[in-house]
């Protein structure tokens, strides 16, 4: 084998992801995200599947630790106690549901995709057997955990599923919030006190407003309140909205999942089921055919926001557009907008670029973030739009190669946030694997 470019890019993603590695898991950043988080960990896991299937089975293993006993996955596990990340283990308070487990979690969730991030360990595995038995272990875990959205984040039963905080989203201040915001009164006087840890290492202008680390704060003491009960969350908390992102990475979760329900001789029909409910439901009402992307809808409002962000095409990661939609969505996507072929771009930005508040540089609300076009990516390839999918991962390449491992890319290349990023690191893995370069 004649080593080139690609066999050193993939050395030194594989040293990103050890010097994130915490033991028991794989740190998003050590100094930036110190805990284990629950979407992080799944495309990490993906990555680790390519050159150690112990590693990735633990990493999905000691994730699943912090299950809740009615099946909700939190969005960060906290498996030790460090000063450099708020809010710390305490702060939840998750004693206060009798369904928190013993080790200390959050109390919201992030999106689904730890089924497929299970399932690419078996087909990337080198002991069969092995993974097979990984594969009974977690599958209960899996079960219970797309049991605790459909049977608790759906409040219309129809397969969509609700987020209740910014933070599960994993697109934190994305600007489709603002809408919603205008008709939440924080009551600012009455928040605990609380220091933000995140801009002692990274500017404060890159990272959410100060006004949105208090809406976090706002809905997690109401969630307090409410003990997380998820019930009475749905029922009071002013921000509940079911979007793409989610609703896409769950899908595509859920034929996993009815693929890893095969192999072990389980019954899959179920998730196939739920697959196409989910499916139904963001066509029917999260596609806007005139508008030609998928839209969020704030469900307390009643109403679709029309802010157009690139989690918006992630549909197409879950095979959810009708292939005659699809032109429709991709020639939106591929257009000065997002990002035209053609024109000197890296990858699709995280919010319209034509828009007078996009802001290159500021966290969810523009730059190009790794995650999300790989998403696109692998959905692109489910279309056969061969050529955009092509130019997302030669960018990824390019991205990482010349400017580094960064948390997220401004539209010149130049990358901000977290310096070290694990999910950057593990997919630009899986993009070197996909495109054949190591061989
Ligand atoms: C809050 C860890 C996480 C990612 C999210 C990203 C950011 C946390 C934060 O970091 O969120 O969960 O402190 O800003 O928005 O997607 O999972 O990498």
């Amino acid at each position: 084998m004649k080593e080139n470019r690609y066999h050193h890019l993939f050395e030194k993603a594989k040293d990103v992801l050890y010097k994130n590695w915490m033991i028991k898991y794989t740190s998003p950043a050590k100094t930036l995200y110190p805990y284990q988080w629950s979407w992080d960990s799944g495309f990490i896991a993906i990555g680790l599947s390519y050159y150690d299937q112990e590693k990735a089975q633990n990493e999905m293993l000691n994730l699943f630790k912090g299950q809740w006993e009615n099946g909700m996955l939190p969005h960060i596990v906290y498996h030790c106690d460090f000063e450099n990340y708020f809010p710390d283990p305490d702060y939840w308070m998750t004693y206060l549901n009798p369904n928190a487990p013993e080790i200390k979690t959050s109390g919201i969730i992030q999106q689904p995709i730890h089924a497929t991030a299970c399932l690419q360990i078996y087909k990337n595995a080198k002991d069969k057997q092995k993974a097979k038995e990984f594969l009974k272990q977690v599958f209960p875990k899996l079960k219970k955990w797309h049991e605790f959205l459909y049977r608790e984040r759906s409040p219309d039963n129809d397969g969509l599923i609700c987020i209740v905080h910014p933070w599960e989203s994993g697109t934190d201040n994305i600007p489709v919030w603002d809408d919603i915001y205008k008709r939440i009164q924080v009551e600012k006087e009455k928040l605990p006190n609380y220091k933000r840890k995140d801009i002692e290492t990274i500017c404060q202008h890159l990272r959410p407003s100060d006004d949105d680390y208090d809406m976090y704060i706002y809905l997690i003491e109401l969630f307090k309140d409410l003990r997380y009960d998820q019930k009475r969350i749905l029922e009071n908390s002013p921000f509940v909205v079911q979007g793409p992102l989610l609703n896409a990475i769950l899908a595509q979760s859920n034929l996993d999942l009815a693929k890893i329900a095969d192999i072990i001789g389980e019954h899959s029909d179920i998730f196939i089921d739920l697959y196409s409910l989910t499916k139904n439901a963001m066509n029917q009402k999260l596609l806007n055919c005139d508008e030609h992307i998928y839209l969020y809808y704030d469900y307390k409002a009643k109403k679709h926001i029309s802010t157009h962000v690139s989690a918006g095409f992630v549909p197409f990661y879950g095979k959810i557009p009708p292939p005659e939609e699809a032109k429709c969505l991709y020639d939106y996507m591929n257009s000065q907008s997002f990002c035209q072929l053609g024109e000197s771009c890296y990858a699709v930005v995280s919010y319209d670029k034509t828009k007078e508040d996009f802001s290159p540089h500021q966290y969810w609300r523009g730059p190009i973030w790794i995650n999300i076009n790989w998403l696109i990516y692998k959905g692109l390839k489910n279309y056969y739009f061969e050529e955009y999918s092509k130019h997302i991962a030669n960018s990824i390449i390019e991205l990482v190669e010349k400017y580094g491992f960064y948390e997220y890319f401004d539209l010149n290349g130049k990358g901000y946030g977290a310096k070290d990023f694990s999910w950057t690191a593990s997919l630009l893995i899986d993009v070197l694997f996909e495109e054949n370069l190591l061989k």
